[in-house]
């Protein structure tokens, strides 16, 4: 195999050729009755012989020091195997250099809800007791539990992920130009709230550990368990066969899986730790606070002449994230004069960290309001202003698109929708007590190229085996994978057997970035490439000239079962790395959302309608798990927009209600009719499969159309998500 990133983007020919017309369709989930039957084992699941609990015991206070443990009481208590506090033996610091939330016995309390060791006990529920009854002193000090957007804010913060743009002078051209928006929003922490708890089985076998746990990302689970305890990575096996949702969550390890192999190796058996929901809040990280000014200007025709978002993050002192706010809308809308920054201002929390589409999901908001107000301003469609600001080729870096339908999203999307721009006054729609309002607005995530392997085997009974280490964390990598195969190597998708998240598989980025399906999806292909060229040298036959339907081989006049010219069992590893071109295009997935909400004039209560998006994430894999992704994207939109807040006592640091009775998000019943489009072209500089970003597309620009459609049905401008109740109804319009 050539490990060389190729000079030109290849397009597997194969992708043009097959017949089976499996690849983009509707194709049930493969692993659903696995799921839906129980059959599907989670990471908390597994019963390995003689398995022990563990319960993570955490620092009851947010800033200071531990002055004294004493676990006595918990050792002496039902059930207890171990209690992992205060043993010279354990490491002194497991926080890897950089991460302090893997400090996993530390006296030093970086934030509530640290982990001070581990009870180790015969059941979750002995552990859990045990853990309340652990005796610690503390010496409090004084924390930064708030984010004060006011006061230290540092700019150009080193580890930021996006650089400050700056071009042209935006004073100026505001100064000079007809219309004039200057608007200032808040967004509050989110938490991923995965389903699947934070989970782990963590078990030795002489100096062999094995982890089977709920991670987004196998092979950098590896590393980093390795390196905190210490250990070859060749020793570590990490096991994510299931995952029951991330969200961002479980792109990296936490420090409960470190201590599952830390106390199953103290008391010589398997050790499940989980998470209760509530340590979620504090164990893992959540989405940065933000505040965001937005200022955008225009000429009286809508010519954008200047357009500024300055961001500020919250973050802790150590971890290296910082909130990309503005990334999405750096390519975004043309312009002249364009400044887009990233501050930070630190706290004494858990790490403020990646959550679904980071970046676009709190920045698509501010910006996609302030081009709404523009519009209002000059009196012009909100859709004819995005269009007549559509940029030829990336406004910022000068740099082709590699694809870009975003101008036919938006029309494809106003057409469907129903969608009339032509009388924007707010409040003028009414049935009964309720006040309706229509928006919209642009959906964009940046696009990926990141490398991925995965092996392909043809068996002798004329199956194929896929191998790959990327998991399924709830988004169809199961079932995109095994239609790749069977679209290429002309196989029912009965005949593909998957396995996934294993770091004994081929090796990818993960499940992270919206990289996962474009990467695996374009290894596997290329493996199919090759073994497409031996079937056809045994065939005496050209890939061109042979046809590979249904389990079979067809060139000239013969017709021979797969499995038999696979007799020996043939096998390739397909590996894809970004080539050389991808640094020369700006490449991001694209959509337009639009919906419409009813406010109730009295009580203030906001229904959303339904809502329609149209999006361009290049070729479709799945076109019902690529629209599942994209309903549950916008069902986010609405989360973010009307419920989602997790809030920090300010005197303790603790997470007020991290738990799904008190962490509000859009449940079923806030639902509404929801329709997903596409407007499909494949991206070969994305990637051989041409297939760009879907997971975190969706929620980009959802919440912004949701609170612009408030705003025409009501004149009320959201500063602040979300938009509860208590904020909306002192600005509502007379009744
Ligand atoms: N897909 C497609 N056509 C494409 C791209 C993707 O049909 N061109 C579909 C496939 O079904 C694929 C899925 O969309 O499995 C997601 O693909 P992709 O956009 O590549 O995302 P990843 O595989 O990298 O998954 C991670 C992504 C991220 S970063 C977050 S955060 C997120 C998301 O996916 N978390 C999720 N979606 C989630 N969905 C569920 N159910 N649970 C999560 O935790
Ligand atoms: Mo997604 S936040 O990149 O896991």
């Amino acid at each position: 195999m050539n490990d060389a990133p190729a000079a030109q983007p290849f397009h597997p020919p194969a992708l043009d050729r097959s017949v089976q017309g499996v690849l983009g369709e509707a194709v049930d989930r493969v692993d659903g009755p696995a799921k839906v039957t129980g059959g599907a084992r989670y990471a908390y699941e597994f019963d390995l012989p003689g398995t022990a609990y563990g319960y993570v015991i955490g620092a009851t206070i947010g800033h200071g020091r531990v002055t004294r443990i004493d676990a006595e009481a918990a050792r002496a208590a039902p059930g207890v195997i171990a209690v992992l506090v205060d043993d010279p033996r354990l490491p002194s610091d497991t926080s890897n250099g950089k991460d302090d939330e893997m400090r996993a016995f530390s006296r030093d309390v970086r934030f509530f809800g640290q982990s001070l060791g581990i009870v180790v006990a015969d059941s979750f529920e002995a552990a859990r007791a045990a853990a309340a009854l652990v005796e610690v002193d503390y010496a409090v000090e004084a924390g930064r539990f708030a984010a004060d957007f006011d006061h230290d804010v540092e700019a150009k913060p080193a580890a930021a992920f996006v650089r400050d743009v700056d071009i042209g002078d935006i004073d100026a051209a505001l100064a000079g130009s007809a219309a004039v928006i200057d608007s200032t929003f808040e967004t509050p922490m989110h938490l991923p709230a995965a389903m699947e708890p934070h989970a782990t089985t963590a078990s030795w076998d002489g100096d062999r550990l094995t982890i089977r746990s709920s991670l987004q990302m196998v092979a950098g689970s590896q590393k980093t368990v390795a390196a905190t305890l210490g250990i070859d990575p060749d020793k570590v096996r990490v096991i994510a066969t299931y995952v029951g949702g991330g969200f961002g969550g479980k792109t990296g390890v936490g420090v409960e899986v470190v201590l599952a192999a830390i106390a199953a190796q103290e008391v010589g058996r398997p050790v499940k730790v989980a998470l209760a929901r509530r340590q979620t809040g504090q164990l893992v990280h959540h989405r940065s606070p933000t505040r965001q000014r937005l200022r955008v200007g225009a000429d009286a025709g809508g010519r954008i002449t200047a357009i500024a978002q300055e961001g500020i993050a919250a973050q802790n002192d150590w971890r290296g994230f910082i909130e990309p706010i503005p990334f999405g809308s750096i390519p975004l809308y043309a312009g002249p004069a364009r400044r887009f920054t990233t501050s930070v201002v630190r706290v004494d929390l858990p790490a403020s960290g990646a959550v679904r589409a980071p970046g676009e999901a709190i920045g698509s908001w501010p910006i996609e309001s302030a081009i709404d107000e523009l519009a209002v301003e000059l009196g012009i469609d909100p859709v004819a202003l995005r269009i007549l600001n559509e940029p030829a080729a990336d406004p910022t870096t000068g740099k082709p698109f590699s694809t870009r339908r975003l101008v036919d999203c938006y029309r494809e999307g106003a057409r469907r929708f129903g969608w009339d721009g032509s009388d924007r006054t707010p409040g003028t729609r009414r049935e009964g007590e309720w006040l309706i309002g229509t928006g919209m607005a642009a959906a964009f995530r940046g696009n990926f190229s990141v490398r991925a392997s995965a092996k392909v085997r043809l068996t002798p009974e004329g199956r194929a085996e896929i191998e790959t280490d990327l998991p399924d964390i709830g988004t169809g990598t199961y079932t995109i994978v095994a239609q790749v195969a069977a679209e290429l190597l002309g196989l029912p998708i009965e005949a593909v057997d998957v396995r996934l998240g294993d770091s004994t598989y081929p090796v990818t980025a993960g499940a992270g970035g919206s990289f996962g399906a474009g990467s695996a999806a374009s290894a596997v292909a290329l493996a199919c490439e090759e073994l497409i060229d031996t079937l056809a040298q045994r065939m005496d036959s050209t890939p061109s000239d042979m046809t590979l339907k249904d389990g079979h081989a067809i060139a000239g006049n013969r017709r021979v079962p797969i499995g038999d010219l696979a007799r020996d069992g043939l096998e390739a590893l397909g590996k894809t790395a970004p080539g050389s071109f991808v640094s020369g295009y700006s490449q991001a997935s694209h959509g337009a959302q639009f919906a419409e909400v009813a406010v109730n004039a009295v009580t203030g209560e906001v229904r959303v309608r339904r809502m329609l998006g149209v999006f361009d994430c290049g070729r479709v894999l799945n076109r019902k798990t690529a629209r599942s992704q994209l309903l549950g994207g916008m069902i986010w939109g609405i989360g973010s927009a009307l419920h989602e807040d997790a809030v920090v006592d300010g005197s303790t640091g603790q997470f007020v209600n991290p738990d799904f009775g008190e962490y509000h998000i859009a449940v079923h019943a806030d639902a509404p009719r929801i329709e997903v489009h596409f407007i499909e072209e494949a991206d070969d500089v994305a990637n051989p499969i041409g297939a760009k970003a879907v997971g975190e597309l969706g929620i980009s620009g959802a919440g912004a159309a949701v609170t612009n459609a408030i705003w025409h049905a009501t004149g009320y401008r959201a500063r602040h998500w979300p938009v509860t109740v208590d904020r909306l109804l002192t600005a509502l319009p007379p009744l």
